[in-house]
This record gives C-alpha cells, sequence and structure tokens, in this order.
C-alpha cells in the first residue's frame, strides 16, 4: 500500500458538486480508500488562460494500484465529470492532478511524480499542507515552500459543506 497525494479543482458547472463527485468516484474504487480530506478553497485563476476561479482542495489516498492505473482512474473520471481538453491550462469542470505518490519519483510521458509545479503553486500548497503538514517536497518542508508563496487570495470556503468521505463524517 502506498499512500498518495491528489490535488481537485473545478472552475466550471456545479464546482462544490463537481468536486464531492470526485471523492465519491474515488472512493468506489476498487485499490484506492480516503484517508483525508482537506477544506475546500476558493481560488484566483493561475496560468495564461483568462477563466473562471476555482473551487481546489487535496486528498490523502491509500492505494494498491500502481501510479499509472492511479493516473489513469483519475482521467477517467475528469472524463465522467465532462472534462474537455479544447484549451491547455483551460477552464475545467474537473481536474484530478497526482501530486505525490510515496516517495516514488516518476518520470514518464504523461506521469511525473512529484508534481513538478506543485511548489509553486497556492492553490495547491496550501490544502495540501492541511492534510500533510510534514510532508517534504523536494528535499524542503511543505511550510518553507508555503513561505515563499502569496497564500492571502486561497480563500477557505467554510461556508460549503466539507468533503465527506466514506468512514468520515458520518451523523453523529
Ligand atoms: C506561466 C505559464 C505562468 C503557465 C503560469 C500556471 C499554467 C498554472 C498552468 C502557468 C501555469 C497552470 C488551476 C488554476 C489551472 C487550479 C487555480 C495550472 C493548470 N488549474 N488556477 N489554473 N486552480 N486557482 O486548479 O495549474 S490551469
Ligand atoms: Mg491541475
Ligand atoms: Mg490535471
Amino acid at each position: 500500500m502506498v499512500e498518495a497525494f491528489l490535488g481537485l479543482g473545478s472552475n466550471l458547472g456545479d464546482r462544490h458538486t463537481l468536486l464531492q463527485a470526485a471523492v465519491d468516484a474515488l472512493a468506489a474504487a476498487d485499490g484506492v480508500m480516503i484517508r483525508a480530506a482537506s477544506p475546500i478553497y476558493e481560488t484566483p485563476p493561475w496560468g495564461p488562460v483568462p477563466q473562471g476561479p476555482y473551487l481546489n482542495a487535496c486528498l490523502a489516498v491509500e492505494t494498491s494500484l500502481p501510479a499509472r492505473a492511479l493516473l489513469d482512474l483519475s482521467l477517467a473520471i475528469e472524463r465522467e465529470h465532462g472534462r474537455e481538453r479544447a484549451i491547455r491550462w483551460g477552464p475545467r469542470t474537473l481536474d484530478i492532478d497526482l501530486l505525490a505518490y510515496g516517495d516514488v519519483a516518476i518520470g514518464e510521458p504523461g506521469l511525473v511524480v512529484p508534481h513538478p509545479r506543485m511548489s509553486e503553486r497556492a492553490f495547491v500548497l496550501v490544502p495540501l499542507a492541511d492534510i500533510a503538514p510534514r510532508l517534504v517536497i523536494a528535499g524542503e518542508p511543505i511550510g518553507a515552500w508555503l513561505d515563499m508563496l502569496d497564500t492571502s487570495t486561497i480563500i477557505p470556503r467554510s461556508d460549503l459543506a466539507p468533503l465527506t468521505t466514506p468512514g468520515r463524517d458520518r451523523a453523529a
């Protein structure tokens, strides 16, 4: 079993429902157990394409799947929820990124882990630090990377229902 971290994002459609649908689909998959879900954040769009604001969150999962299978599962779930890839870095109903897969480093076509740009992206690191405060990225603790970023625009959406995962968040 390997602990992996996934980044979730949505800026098209019913963003909150789409993030929860991603959690549900991952939780239903063979070989994937969700261990933690971060709070949900509203984040300004980052990158060269003008687009609407995102909801972002991160998941910790324990998995018996190889990294490539976890990636393929994530891409299939994206497609099942309307993901189109018309514009690179454009708006999307659902994005599921494999951020880290145990301590394994992989560089293959379509599969680079740890995600090479996550340490530059506050919309990834803020929710990731919530569920993995002791994570080390490229030899530096996540907090050191966060200290170099402007996190002031990464806004917790505590008005939204938290992401619910099987075995947690059950009614009392
Ligand atoms: C120059 C060139 C500067 C490219 C930045 C940054 C490209 C981010 C892609 C870049 C560049 C990305 C999300 C997002 C996207 C998201 C928020 C990407 C892929 N995904 N903004 N922008 N959340 N807030 O999940 O991350 S497009
Ligand atoms: Mg992404
Ligand atoms: Mg992606």
